[in-house]
């Protein structure tokens, strides 16, 4: 085949009903990559004998070196099918898990996917993640079980055994397919039930639904995949083979003369055929009769790969004549197998012409898309596509249409950046030279060296042209360097371009609608943008050019650089790039961090962000070797920052550099950039750091050794009373049940605080909506500052609702009666895990917006003290006192909150005030006066005077005496319960044989990890292994497993939830019992200290530790000395 020409894809890509844009997905090592390559040697790209050995699309070394992909890259291909002509462009994903989010980024920009399947593993953690990618991004998948050769050669598999594996496959990924259709179907139709019930008599008429939609009537079929409706081809990329039944209908219905209808009907599936009668039947098992799929396809295969293993020559030589095909003379005396099976198999049945033929068929081109994904597209958060402006929802049929012409709003969607090699820009690529560069240039050697020689000989030039045969010998060796300084001279250019490029990036990114055109300006719409506020500041059809416009937040307006073709490790130059096409922007380095919607209008809203899976956790602290480097570490990060779609980077208050990363393969490729590409100097890693939660639990009802506690006798009060007088100072009431009561230092304000467990459920509930909470804490204080209340949408409303529904059915009993209407405030950051709730009588005030928030003249009054109180509860939620982590799941309840002195102050100075208006200033007061007038100015008065200096005494304003006053008292409301730490956990998902199975629960064991769940995979000798373990412990894991099981098992970690570590970190014994058992000093391992010590210390905090008080000689027993 030959290489196409740029021309050829510039023609190809004005033709948007025959583009495909597809992206490859699976779980990690299904053969993505090789598939991509055999693909991409169709094209000539790669020639077809190294495909699958090249693995084209992993271009970066690492990923050569490691054998995985590690980011998703783009390659255009043409493909002809009888007379059309189709552009595909073709998305290798990567499959392991550190990398899901480069996954995110490849399913947004694409109409359709390829999910690949081992045929040995089966249906993956990774196949059910990127399914369910696929599907929420509402784009079209097609299958390909792929090393169908392993059946054959690995598990030596009859072909009756082969089909009856293949058929439990493509249950088991259809049984996914059909649970999350029935999940959405479900979900839509609560969300029909809520909306009618909000609105049930529906005046605009348009909300009335079809009730009878339900799961049942809905038709599903297509979902499906099955051999039979054209969306399964089986292949052996590393062998070049794959077909589609399609094939074998046409060879067939000819051969034995059955319509080919028929057969595509029955070829898979549970039907045999009568050669004599010429018919087929059902398959009755009991007469042993052969499926068609074993009979007529799998059987040939097999007989093919038996003979060439076999090295039977004659019966290969038939084989290849009865097909009708031409090996060649090397291929056919190559002593490798594979070779010659790969030379028989790609011609029979080309990999490249069964999934290529497939994708144009079964998947949608870029008009195709549907009305539902474009809305999902184009509301963010809760929005309804409804609550939309109208100038907005227009845009819907743009994107419907995706027309070409001037007039057609131009949208592109960025979803990662990347960076490139400057050298690697087609601009700055040493471009062949015209033949008339080639004349000039050997003219101008020429002269060179002719001057040479007149200098050599002292004598002045000659003139060149008049020079013969003697310079023109002398040339040659002259030549090379000649070019070189030409090269150099030619190219002045990119030169200092270079220097400032070094991180060269390129926006990957789709055109959605309109034609994107090198030097057009636009508007970059960051995901906060808001269409809404943009109208609202921007008059109706303004006019002005868009640089004069007003700023509006998250909007900014940019020119479009150089555009790109994407061809894998190769840029193309475009000038121009029609609807519906994948394609790279250069010149938004400074515009776009991540990812960016781009429109010509600004009545656009930004995409929905990118859904991401993994989450990242692995955390570790960088910096440079040599200090004086520190300013290029910082830009390398930020660099990086912009490479990563997923990568973190934080500067923590002590002025560490941190790097938060999804795992550690995912660090090492970070740590691995920042090195040699992103900072170029040397760096220095810290250990990882752990993250960490903190909480309290219900007093435990029996002893460390198990023995109910009360009936024992304590011995070792000391212990006790010591560590309880180190925890809470003196001057602080705590009672039995756990009220702390604290002063301001001032002493006329009091707080009482308890702290509570939340049960488990509802810390889940509240850490699923976080998005939810910030929204409810932004409503409550535009409310409360008396902002529009008309804006709250009625399906926000309805959600706030349900959440709270939520929350009361699990706070139920007595002590958490009304407690869900007295929340106060979550946090920390006003969107975590823990509630602050207030039972004061004086004053209520709630998150909940609406009319159960009382806003009563006495609650304004009240309100900027409570903002001290509430800001004093986040700071204590966001550090700890174990060791300064986040809480979660606490519950602080201020019981009391005393103001009557402040009050009693602020009435008696009123009267004071009005008296000593007339005494001068300049009389000083004794102190203890002064003190009081600081703080006791009339209630009034000092909200009226908000932030004036008055305000404050000698211990700082009066609400930083509030909000540190809450902040201890919720400290110390902690300490007085049993605390506990939480720690991160993974999901580990890991595939082993049968006799690696002890050494995979040996490892998991020693790490602290608990197995939830061990099947065997049907028809194989591998078992999955589900487990859970704790981050901390997972450093080192994966490549140990892989070393004690001898690459034969390799883990999936995720991270899942957090959990509490059982043990106490401040245990020590107390009762006789355990006094007993682990002696005085209890100095046995306790898993919770060693982490709550291990994380002080890297904070530079207090750690108290034992010291060995009375060590003992070690003596030899021989007593020798
Ligand atoms: N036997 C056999 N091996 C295959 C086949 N296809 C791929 N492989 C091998 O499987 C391994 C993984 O292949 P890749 O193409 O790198 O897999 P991938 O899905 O791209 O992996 P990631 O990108 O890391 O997720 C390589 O060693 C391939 O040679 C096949 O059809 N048969
Ligand atoms: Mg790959």
């Amino acid at each position: 085949m030959v290489l196409n020409s740029l021309d050829k894809m510039i023609q190809l890509q004005k033709n948007t009903a025959k583009i495909r844009n597809i992206c490859v997905l699976a779980h990690v090592d299904h053969g993505k990559t090789t598939l991509a390559d055999c693909l991409i040697s169709s094209n000539g790209i790669i020639s077809s004998r190294l495909a699958g050995k090249l693995r084209y699309m992993d271009s970066r070394e690492d990923e050569q070196i490691r054998g995985i992909t590690m980011k998703s890259s783009a390659i255009s291909l043409h493909y002809t099918k009888g007379t059309e002509e189709y552009l595909i462009n073709l998305i290798d994903s990567p499959g392991h898990v550190d990398f899901s989010s480069e996954v995110s980024t490849a399913v947004r920009i694409c109409d359709g996917c390829i999910i690949v399947v081992d045929a040995v593993e089966g249906v993956c953690p990774q196949t059910q993640a990127v399914l369910r990618q696929a599907w929420l991004e509402n784009i079209r998948p097609v299958l390909v079980i792929n090393k169908i050769d392993r059946l054959i050669v690995e598990l030596k598999f009859t072909p009756q055994e082969a089909y009856s594996h293949l058929k439990n496959i493509l249950e088991q990924i259809n049984a996914l397919t059909g649970a999350l259709f029935t999940s959405k179907v479900l979900e839509e139709r609560a969300e029909r039930e809520t909306e009618s019930q909000v609105n049930p008599s529906s005046e605009q008429g348009e909300q009335v639904y079809d009730w009878s939609a339900g799961l049942e009537d809905t038709d599903d079929s297509h979902l499906y995949f099955s051999p039979d409706q054209g969306n399964v081809v089986f292949t052996s990329a590393i062998d070049g083979w794959g077909f589609g039944i399609e094939h074998f209908a046409k060879i067939y219905s000819e051969k034995i003369g059955i319509k080919k209808e028929v057969l595509l009907k029955t070829l898979w599936g549970d039907y045999y055929i009568n050669m004599k009668a010429k018919k087929i039947m059902k398959v009755d098992q009991a007469k042993g009769k052969k499926p068609l799929f074993v009979q007529l396809i799998l059987e040939n295969i097999w007989s093919l790969y038996d003979a060439v293993l076999k090295k039977d020559k004659e019966k290969i030589d038939k084989i290849v004549t009865s097909l009708g095909l031409k090996i060649g003379a090397r291929e056919a005396r190559h002593s490798d197998p594979k070779v010659q099976i790969s030379a028989v198999c790609s011609q029979w049945l080309p990999i490249s012409q069964a999934v290529l033929a497939m994708v144009c068929q079964k998947l949608p081109s870029p008009l195709d898309i549907t009305a539902e994904r474009v809305e999902k597209l184009m509301c963010t958060g809760s929005q309804t596509f409804d609550s939309l402006p109208p100038e907005t929802q227009a845009l819907k049929a743009a994107f419907m249409k995706c027309g070409s012409e001037d007039t057609a709003p131009v949208i592109i969607f960025v979803s990662k950046m990347f960076a490139v090699d400057a050298k690697a820009l087609p601009q700055n690529k040493p471009r062949p030279l015209t033949q008339e560069e080639i004349a000039q240039r050997r003219e101008r050697a020429r002269q060179r060296h002719a001057e040479k020689l007149a200098a050599a000989q002292g004598q002045a030039p000659l003139e060149p042209t008049q020079d013969g045969s003697a310079p023109e010998t002398n040339l040659k060796g002259e030549e090379p360097r000649g070019d070189e300084e030409q090269v150099e001279s030619m190219t002045p250019k990119p030169m200092p371009q270079e220097e400032n490029n070094q991180g060269s990036f390129v926006a990957f990114a789709r055109v959605f609608s309109g034609v994107a055109r090198r030097g057009k300006k636009i508007f970059v719409l960051g995901p906060k943008y808001s269409p809404v506020e943009f109208l609202q500041r921007v008059p109706l059809g303004f006019s002005a050019p868009p640089d004069d416009l007003p700023p509006v937040p998250h909007m900014a307006y940019c020119t479009l650089g150089n555009l790109y073709l994407l061809m894998g490790r190769d840029l193309e130059d475009l000038e121009e790039v029609p609807p519906g096409n994948v394609l790279g922007i250069g010149g938004l380095q400074d515009f776009v961090l991540k990812s960016a919607t781009l429109c010509s209008l600004p009545s656009c809203p930004p995409f929905i962000p990118l859904n991401f899976e993994a989450t990242p956790i692995v955390r570790v602290a960088v910096e440079p070797k040599h200090p004086s480097e520190m300013p290029h570490l910082v830009k390398g990060m930020k660099l990086l920052n912009q490479a990563d779609p997923c990568v973190q980077i934080l500067i923590q208050e002590t002025g560490e550099h941190v790097l938060v990363t999804a795992g550690e393969v995912h660090l090492q490729r970070c740590l691995d950039d920042l090195r040699e590409r992103f900072a170029k100097i040397e760096i220095s890693v810290s250990e990882p750091i752990i993250p960490f939660r903190e909480t309290i639990t219900k007093p435990p009802k029996v002893d460390m050794v198990n023995e109910e506690i009360g009936k024992q006798q304590k011995v070792a009060v000391i212990h006790q009373t010591k560590e309880d007088q180190s925890k809470i100072p003196e001057g602080i009431q705590v009672d039995s049940d756990g009220l702390v009561t604290l002063t301001t230092p001032n002493k006329l304000a009091t707080l009482s605080v308890r702290a509570m467990p939340l049960p488990e459920e509802v810390t889940q509930i509240l850490e699923e909506n976080s998005d939810l909470i910030r929204s409810i804490e932004q409503l409550t204080s535009s409310l409360n500052e008396g902002r529009n209340t008309q804006m709250i949408h009625q399906k926000i409303q309805e959600k706030i609702w349900e959440f709270k529904g939520k929350l009361e059915q699990h706070l139920t009993g007595r002590k958490w009666r009304n407690v869900v209407d007295q929340i106060w405030s979550f946090g920390p950051r006003k969107c975590g895990p823990n509630i602050l709730v207030n039972k004061s009588e004086d004053f209520q005030n709630s998150v909940w917006p609406g009319p159960a928030s009382k806003a009563s003249k006495e609650a304004t009054k009240y309100r900027d003290l409570g903002n001290s109180i509430v800001s004093g509860f986040q700071l204590a939620t966001l550090s700890g006192p174990m060791c300064e982590e986040p809480l979660m799941g606490v519950c602080f309840v201020l019981e009391k909150w005393d103001l009557s002195k402040f009050e009693e102050q602020g009435a008696t100075d009123k009267q004071n005030q009005e008296q000593s208006d007339l005494v001068k200033e300049g009389q000083m007061g004794d102190e203890k006066q002064e003190l009081q007038d600081g703080c006791s100015e009339p209630f009034e008065k000092r909200t009226a005077q908000k932030g004036e200096a008055s305000l404050s005494d000698c211990y700082g304003p009066f609400s930083g005496q509030l909000i540190a006053t809450m902040k201890e008292a919720c400290r110390y409301a902690l300490q007085v319960k049993p605390q506990r730490l939480m720690a991160a956990m993974y999901t580990c998902d890991i595939m082993a044989t049968g006799d690696v199975l002890g050494r995979v629960y040996a490892v998991l064991s020693k790490r602290e990890g608990r197995v939830l769940q061990e099947e065997m995979k049907e028809g194989t000798d591998m078992f999955i292994i589900k487990a859970v373990l704790p981050v901390a412990e997972s450093f080192g894991f994966a490549d140990e497993i892989r070393k004690r099981t001898s690459g034969l098992a390799s883990p999936q970690l995720v991270f899942s939830h957090w959990e509490m570590i059982p043990s106490d970190p401040f245990w020590v014994p107390t009762t006789e019992e355990e006094y007993l058992h682990f002696g005085e000093k209890a100095d046995s391992e306790n898993q919770a200290r060693k982490y709550m010590n291990a994380v002080r210390k890297r904070k530079g905090l207090y750690v108290e530790e034992k010291i060995v008080e009375h060590a003992e000689k070690q003596r030899t027993l021989s007593k020798n000395k």
